[in-house]
């Protein structure tokens, strides 16, 4: 059997076996075994990288957390995809991603294999999202070792924690349930708030607003960074605003006029 065959048949077991208080040891085992499978399969690939996702949507969330929090669930709750959930730890085995439509914004959410499986290799895709969601099954279990881990790799924003199986009495912080429903909705909603997302409409010379698709930046955007962001050939000419962040509708504005949610553009090709 080669390295690779050794080290699916470890993840399988791994996936098969129930985690409890009498399986602790083996998994422990089970674990140290992969690691090391791991470590020579890094050396002889180049780059050693296991998972890849291609970014997509207007900003990316990644879900991580401990084997069977639940992100699986709250991952096909947020985005409604399938990924699959296990009645057994490790069911997750790669990164999978998926959209969650949210005020005609497309966020990218991400689901990940179980921190004990990949923690490297999650954390670097941590590093590289907007947001950060640590899933937790029961209040505070591995969390201070997760936190420190989010916080050593540097990620954009502070993680958002919720604690998951509401309905089975977990409290103690944001509470959800991926089984009843219960906190998903507001879960939409601070994600949404903490990414700082500012939708932009965009309005042709003379014409109307296109209001079902907003483009989409980070706040504090100005008018030169949606001009960029829409890589039209020539030079940006002159750009009028409707919304808050105009005096009166229509304002002639220059390049670094920092725009508002819901602002309507108007930009002129030189
Ligand atoms: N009671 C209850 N069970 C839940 C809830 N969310 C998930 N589960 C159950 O918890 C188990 C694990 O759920 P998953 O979504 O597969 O968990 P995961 O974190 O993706 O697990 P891995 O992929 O193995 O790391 C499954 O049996 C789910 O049905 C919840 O809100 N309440
Ligand atoms: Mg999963």
């Amino acid at each position: 059997m080669g390295v690779e065959e050794k080290i699916k048949a470890i993840e399988d077991e791994m996936a098969r076996t129930q985690y409890h208080k009498g399986t602790e040891h083996h998994f422990g085992k089970l674990k140290a075994k992969l690691a090391r499978l791991k470590k020579i399969v890094g050396q002889h690939r180049k780059g050693g990288a296991r998972f890849s996702v291609r970014k997509g949507g207007d900003a990316t969330v990644i879900l991580i957390g401990a084997a069977y929090a639940g992100k699986s669930s709250i991952f096909n709750r947020l985005t409604g995809a399938h990924s699959k959930v296990g009645d057994h730890p490790f069911t997750t085995q790669r990164i999978i991603p998926g959209i969650m439509d949210y005020k005609g914004v497309q966020i990218q959410v991400l689901d990940t294999p179980a921190l004990e499986l990949a923690e490297g290799e999650i954390l670097s895709f941590a590093s590289m999202a907007d947001l950060v969601v640590i899933v937790c099954e029961a209040p505070k279990r591995n969390l201070d070792r997760m936190l420190e881990g989010v916080r050593r790799v540097k990620v954009k924003e502070e993680p958002l924690v919720i604690i998951n199986k509401s309905d089975v009495g977990w409290g103690g912080g944001f509470c959800v349930s991926a089984l009843s429903g219960e906190g998903i909705g507001e879960l939409k909603e601070q994600i949404y708030r903490r990414l700082r997302l500012v939708r932009v409409y965009l309005k042709p010379r003379g014409g109307e607003a296109d209001r079902n698709r907003p483009l989409v930046v980070r706040e504090g955007s100005t008018v030169r960074d949606v001009w960029e962001k829409l890589r039209l050939r020539g030079e940006m000419g002159f750009a009028m605003v409707w919304g808050d962040s105009a005096k009166f509708p229509g304002q002639k504005v220059g390049a670094e006029h920092v725009l508002k949610d819901c602002d309507v553009i108007t930009i002129a090709v030189k």
